[in-house]
């Protein structure tokens, strides 16, 4: 099976949230050794990001758009071990979460697993995760970056929170953040230090802040 074929059955498996496809779909994509990476972004990400658009336009509910976040879990599970053991382990810490107010993971979710996969430790605080709760995590584990998901218009203010205590509390923290709502623009707006449209982008942009 040629690595398209595989990266195209781990976007249909998400897509149809068929959990067997997934797990077969994602092995053949590790005996492959296609980088982690390749598999989330062009894969299982493309899937997810072809559930966000039929949810868009009504085509599919609720129910199905968790079936699909769950399928995409078990794929991300499957891939945690070489997640872990990435070459160059622990470049820095980044402390990752969805902001307060919002319970959507999955693009944060997917950007915890690229940046795991490129060797940072990754912390994640789950999703509705308040400025004090990303200090408090990033002065723990001694991080050099927060990242904050925000996926309603509503919860973008709380990415301007995080950047606020920052400041107010002179922590020496990089704010990056993201999630269909943000936007260059808008994070130029609150003082933030970086933002990236996609989990592609997030390892690079990483890559700078800590350098
Ligand atoms: C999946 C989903 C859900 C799932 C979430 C499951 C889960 N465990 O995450 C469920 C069904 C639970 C859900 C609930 C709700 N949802 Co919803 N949901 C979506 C949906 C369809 C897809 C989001 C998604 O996962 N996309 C796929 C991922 C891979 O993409 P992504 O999140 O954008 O992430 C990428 C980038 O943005 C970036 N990125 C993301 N985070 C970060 C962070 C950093 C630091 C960086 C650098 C980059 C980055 O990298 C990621 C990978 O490339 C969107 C529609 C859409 N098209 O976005 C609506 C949507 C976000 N939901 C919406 C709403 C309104 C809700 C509810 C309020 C619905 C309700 N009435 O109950 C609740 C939320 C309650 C709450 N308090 O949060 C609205 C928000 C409207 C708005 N603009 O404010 C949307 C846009 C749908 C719509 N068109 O109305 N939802």
């Amino acid at each position: 099976m040629s690595n398209e074929a595989i990266l195209a059955d781990l976007q249909k498996s998400v897509e149809t949230w068929d959990i067997k496809l997934v797990q077969s779909a994602t092995q053949a994509a590790i005996d492959a050794k296609i980088p982690v990476g390749t598999i989330i972004s062009d894969g299982l990400g493309k899937g997810m990001e072809k559930v966000g658009e039929m949810f868009d336009k009504a085509e599919i509910y609720l129910p199905q758009v968790v079936a699909a976040s769950k399928t995409m879990e078990v794929a991300l599970k499957l891939l945690e071990p070489l997640m872990q053991s990435g070459e160059g382990s622990l470049r820095g810490t980044v402390i990752m979460g969805t902001v307060e107010g919002d319970i959507h993971e999955i693009g944060k979710n997917v950007c915890c697993a690229m940046l795991r996969g490129a060797g940072y430790n990754v912390i994640d605080l789950g999703p509705d995760a308040s400025a004090m709760d990303f200090m408090d995590a990033a002065e723990e584990n001694d991080a050099q970056v927060v990242g904050g998901s925000a996926l309603m218009t509503t919860t973008l203010e709380s990415q301007r929170e995080i950047v606020e205590t920052i400041k107010e509390m002179d922590a020496p923290y990089k704010a990056i953040f993201g999630g269909a709502p943000c936007s260059q623009e808008w994070c130029d707006e609150i003082g933030a230090d970086g933002y990236s449209e996609t989990a592609n982008e997030i390892i690079e942009l990483v890559n700078k802040l800590v350098a």
